[in-house]
């Protein structure tokens, strides 16, 4: 019920909070445990190279979501698990604490699962443009989950059904209706590959892919995509949703799922994550009011595989543009008229590999619009300063922050880009 969510949420926020206090004796990080004390020492570190480092201050401060994440696609381009890493500290930086990966698409098959060692052996090598792909073996994906788990962020590995699985139909023939395996496909249109409801080897796809998935990653939530399926009528969408949502139930864990699985019956505790703002929110609102969360990625704010404007070399442009003040200036309480704000669970960026091709590339997009949007996560509406200001006029305000964190990204190597408006 609402006030058992509203009850969540607050022992959610409780255990990210965190008190710093900078005095003559010396630096106290206070938290209830180890989520919160991270951020102190996070934020510590910060202050520690120079940001705001100001003998005396005390800062308290607590998350406003506690699903504060980035979604990357290595789907479409493959992304070794050295540079997740890299991502994972970029992240922990901004405190965010879900990394959601987008594992399998039209275009490849990213994570080796001991049920089906086909799907990354044969579509595993493949990539769009006819790139060199790649995917996690165990000891990769191992690599991958412990980062993490050191880093405090929540892993959240994504199998996009019933959709977007050219690349699982072209590895496992069964799962066709002619029993012939479709061609690879390295182009980068969407919605034409599709599940079929009613093939034999379909169910017991689901039911070990997700179980796989389970077993190799710790967590509470797995992801089954449900995007995008241009080619199925309503009832057979619902009933493999259904099927990708029972095998990860039978895991123990949560659903997390595109806003179109709305359209499908779901489990109280799942999570539906908006991303195409030309929908109707009806079906979204409606799987809210019967206790799913909402996960808040609108394309045209946190897409940030969009360009920055029409000069930028890479990206795409279906959600507009989005310059740094697009990404910040918006409030997740209004995003979707009609959504009662306490149904919403966080927000989460997301990056499609369409066009990038390496981390310099992802970084690129995602630096520095990924810091903008982890405020808009973290901190309430009315706290946060306009993105515009110079840092005269907003010594609190994002820009000096971005500064300082423009250092660390430059310390670590990462390519970003300078953005107008901002003191770098
Ligand atoms: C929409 S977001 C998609 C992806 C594309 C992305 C490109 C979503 C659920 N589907 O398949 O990669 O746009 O921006």
């Amino acid at each position: 019920d609402d006030a058992g969510q509203a009850a969540a949420l607050h022992r959610e926020r409780l255990a990210e909070a965190y008190r710093l206090q900078v005095s003559g004796d010396g630096v106290v990080v206070r938290a209830v445990g180890p989520a919160g004390l991270r951020h102190g020492l996070t934020v510590l570190g910060l202050l520690a190279t120079g940001v705001d480092a100001v003998p005396g201050v005390t800062v308290v401060d607590a998350p406003r979501y506690p699903w504060r994440g980035l979604s990357v696609d290595v789907a479409r381009h493959p992304l070794p698990a050295d540079d997740v890493l890299v991502l994972l500290d970029v992240l922990a930086d901004l405190r965010l604490n879900v990394l959601h990966l987008h594992l399998t698409d039209d275009q490849g098959w990213r994570l080796d699962l001991p049920s089906r060692p086909e799907l990354a052996a044969r579509s595993g090598g493949t990539a769009v443009g006819g790139d060199t792909g790649g995917w996690y073996d165990g000891a990769a994906w191992s690599r991958i989950v412990e980062a993490a788990g050191a880093r405090g962020i929540a892993l959240v590995p994504e199998v996009d059904v019933p959709g977007h699985v050219n690349a699982a139909l072209h590895a496992l023939p069964e799962l066709t209706p002619d029993g012939v395996a479709p061609p690879a496909y390295t182009g980068i249109d969407v919605g034409f590959s599709r599940l079929t409801a009613d093939l034999p080897a379909t169910e017991p796809f689901l039911r070990d892919v997700f179980a796989d998935l389970a077993r190799l990653t710790p967590g509470t939530h797995l992801h089954l995509g449900g995007d995008e399926v241009l080619t199925m009528d309503r009832e057979e969408y619902v009933r493999l949703v259904r099927a990708a949502a029972d095998a990860v139930e039978a895991t123990g864990r949560a659903v997390v799922g595109w806003q179109e699985v709305a359209t499908a019956p779901l489990a109280p505790g799942s999570v539906v994550q908006l991303w195409d703002e030309r929908e109707d929110p009806g079906h979204l609102i409606a799987a809210a009011t019967r206790g799913a969360r909402v996960l808040l990625s609108p394309g045209s704010r946190v897409y940030l595989d969009m360009k920055y404007d029409a000069a930028t070399e890479l990206g795409l442009e279906w959600a507009g543009h989005i310059p740094l003040p697009r990404a910040y200036e918006w409030d997740p309480v209004t995003l979707v008229p009609g959504l009662d704000p306490q149904h919403v669970v966080g927000v989460e960026a997301a990056i499609w590999s369409e066009t990038t091709r390496s981390l310099a590339d992802l970084t690129s997009l995602l630096l520095p619009r990924l810091a903008a949007v982890a405020e808009v996560a973290w901190t309430a509406q009315g706290s946060r300063r306009d993105v515009g200001g110079t840092a005269t006029e907003d010594p609190l305000g994002l820009t000096r922050r971005l500064a300082a964190f423009a250092r660390t990204w430059d310390a670590a190597g990462l390519r970003w880009t300078r953005t107008p408006g901002v003191p770098w």
